[in-house]
């Protein structure tokens, strides 16, 4: 299998952290990892539209040739291929819960993340816009709250003590704000103290580059 990514970007980055994750259980899944360049905007070239017609990352090709396009879709493929010491966990509850957190961080937490880096200091040049800047902060605070309450247990990871895909999703969008040189946390320090013992993990520090 390959797949297709570009350190930095987020939605490849949480892919890379799942199978970096999953190394560490020591399930070695045999991915060769292929960047392509957005900077350059390869991603847009033919070559990249044929595996991919909206043109984004990550892109997992199977063996076949066939290809995956989504990244929860890609993770959700190797939890079923690679079925032992899966992240999401044994029992319905924990799978429910598992992605129910992880939805919530990608579409209320990463989302709202992405654009805001992008408006305040675009790595692909996009022009900045104040005003979007803000409202996707304001946007934030629920989602941010309702992780840092999540925390307040004790837990030393966002679904207990064993990884999860939530975990890998939210610091992939993380490093994507450090290099930005934004901090959206505010007084949350449950939050911040996640994040530092997540980059400790010997995944974080294989995968992450910023
Ligand atoms: N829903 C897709 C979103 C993929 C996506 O938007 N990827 C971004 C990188 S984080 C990308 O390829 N951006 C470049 C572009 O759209 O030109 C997923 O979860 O994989």
């Amino acid at each position: 299998m390959k797949l297709y990514m570009v350190p930095l970007a987020p939605n490849p980055t949480k892919v890379m952290l799942y199978i970096a994750e999953r190394a560490e259980l020591g399930v070695e899944m045999g991915i060769e990892e292929v960047v392509v360049n957005t900077v350059k905007r390869r991603n847009r070239e033919p070559a990249h539209l044929a595996r991919n017609p909206f043109g984004t990352l990550p892109v997992l090709e199977l063996d076949d040739g066939s290809y995956l396009v989504e990244s929860l879709a890609i993770i959700e493929y190797l939890e079923d291929e690679f079925p032992e010491d899966a992240l999401l966990g044994d029992t319905p509850k924990m799978r429910g819960t598992a992605r129910d957190v992880e939805r919530i961080v990608d579409l209320r937490v990463a989302g709202p993340m992405g654009l805001y880096g992008h408006a305040k200091n675009s790595p692909l040049g996009i022009p900045p816009d104040p005003e979007k800047a803000a409202k996707m902060e304001a946007n934030l605070q629920t989602p941010l709250d309702y992780l840092e309450h999540l925390l307040s247990d004790g837990r030393p990871l966002l679904l207990g003590d064993r990884v999860s895909i939530a975990d890998c999703t939210l610091q992939a969008s993380l490093q994507f704000l450090r290099y930005v040189e934004a901090d959206l946390f505010g007084e949350r320090p449950l939050l911040r103290s996640w994040d530092a013992r997540y980059r400790e993990r010997p995944a974080a520090q294989t995968v992450l580059r910023w």
